[in-house]
């Protein structure tokens, strides 16, 4: 099957990143042909730093490879050396409504929180991940919840430029896992973990030893003392259940279990001794890479002139669909 997925370059990643995403692609990448790129052209949608921005899109990438993503395997590329996606976003933009646009849930949220800054480009951001998707001929895109809706909505534009030009676009489908496709924020557990959040609401990869233990004794909890499973009346620590049983590869119900008599510090105790064992790797892996970083420029040039090529035949195809 082909798979395509992405991340944007915008902000350290978490773990809601790897549990929900990153873990998804190593499955994937198995059996299937999977693409992942790093979407440096979605990341400047809100205000960033420019002078950054290379260093970024870098380190994205060595965090796929950090995390076992083998580019003997998958493609891995930065979105901004296939030019060929602009191309089809504009010719997207031209057969989608703007009302679906205004509704997608995270325009609203971002025009929100970016008030002073509602750039059309934000607007338009589905149109263009839908251009990523689209152009691949992509079956299956694995991510987080929160992208669910905009995964729908490039199958809906496949839908209607098939219907108005002739059948071009395989129609895609979204995966999302079926625990943990929102890993929420520590210091507020009934909203997403994100990469643009307060430092404490989160656990970067490359979080120290004493930073995550910090931050985990922290985390917000809930009245009771019961170690149990239940987002309505207790996010804080479902979450945490999330995160443990998705890290032990155990199911909620064993998580349980496991802190069946156990005390909110003991079990915080036991999580945070999880997470530092479990992200240690990442953080040596990531030194090495940052070594080597002629290593990572020569795999993403690999990656982009692989897709480049399916690129292309995908765009041929378009332009006489459409008349061009
Ligand atoms: P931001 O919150 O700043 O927009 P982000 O953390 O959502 O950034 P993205 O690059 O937008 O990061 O997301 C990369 C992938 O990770 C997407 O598939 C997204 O759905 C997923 N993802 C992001 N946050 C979470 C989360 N808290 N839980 C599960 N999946 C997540
Ligand atoms: N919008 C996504 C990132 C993204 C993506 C894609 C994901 C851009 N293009 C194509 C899957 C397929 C996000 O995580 N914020």
């Amino acid at each position: 099957m082909k798979i395509f997925s992405g991340i944007q370059p915008s902000g350290e990643l978490h773990i809601g990143n790897y549990l929900a995403v990153i873990t998804q692609w190593l499955d994937l990448q198995e059996k299937n042909d999977c693409i992942f790129c790093v979407v440096d052209w979605h990341a400047i949608t809100v205000p960033y730093n420019s002078s950054i921005l290379q260093q970024k899109i870098k380190e994205v990438a060595a965090i796929y490879l950090a995390s076992g993503i083998d580019p003997e395997k998958s493609t891995i590329f930065t979105q901004s050396a296939v030019k060929e996606h602009v191309e089809l976003a504009w010719l997207l933009n031209t057969i989608t409504p703007v009302g679906d646009l205004q509704r997608m849930t995270q325009f609203k949220e971002k025009s929100a929180k970016h008030a002073k800054n509602i750039c059309a480009g934000l607007l338009n951001y589905p149109v263009l991940m839908a251009a990523d998707i689209l152009l691949y001929q992509t079956e299956v895109v694995p991510v987080g919840q929160d992208q669910k809706q905009h995964v729908e909505l490039a199958r809906e534009i496949a839908r209607r430029f098939n219907a108005r030009f002739g059948e071009t676009f395989i129609l895609p489908k979204v995966q999302i896992m079926k625990i943990g496709a929102k890993i929420m924020s520590l210091t507020e557990p009934t909203k997403k973990m994100s990469k643009s959040d307060p430092d404490q609401s989160r656990i970067s990869l490359f979080d120290t030893p004493e930073q995550i233990k910090k931050k985990i004794a922290s985390s917000t909890t809930d009245s009771g003392h019961e170690i149990k499973y239940n987002p309505e009346e207790k996010p804080g620590i479902s979450n945490l259940l999330t995160i443990y049983s998705l890290l032990m590869e155990k199911t909620i119900k064993d998580a349980e279990k496991d802190f069946a008599n156990a005390s909110y510090q003991t079990f915080k105790q036991r999580l945070s001794e999880l997470l530092v064992e479990k992200l240690t790797p990442f953080r040596e892996k990531k030194t090495e890479l940052a070594q080597s970083p002629e290593r990572i420029e020569k795999i993403l040039k690999a990656g982009a002139e692989k897709a480049g090529i399916q690129a292309q035949a995908t765009m041929a195809k378009v332009r006489q669909a459409m008349g061009l």
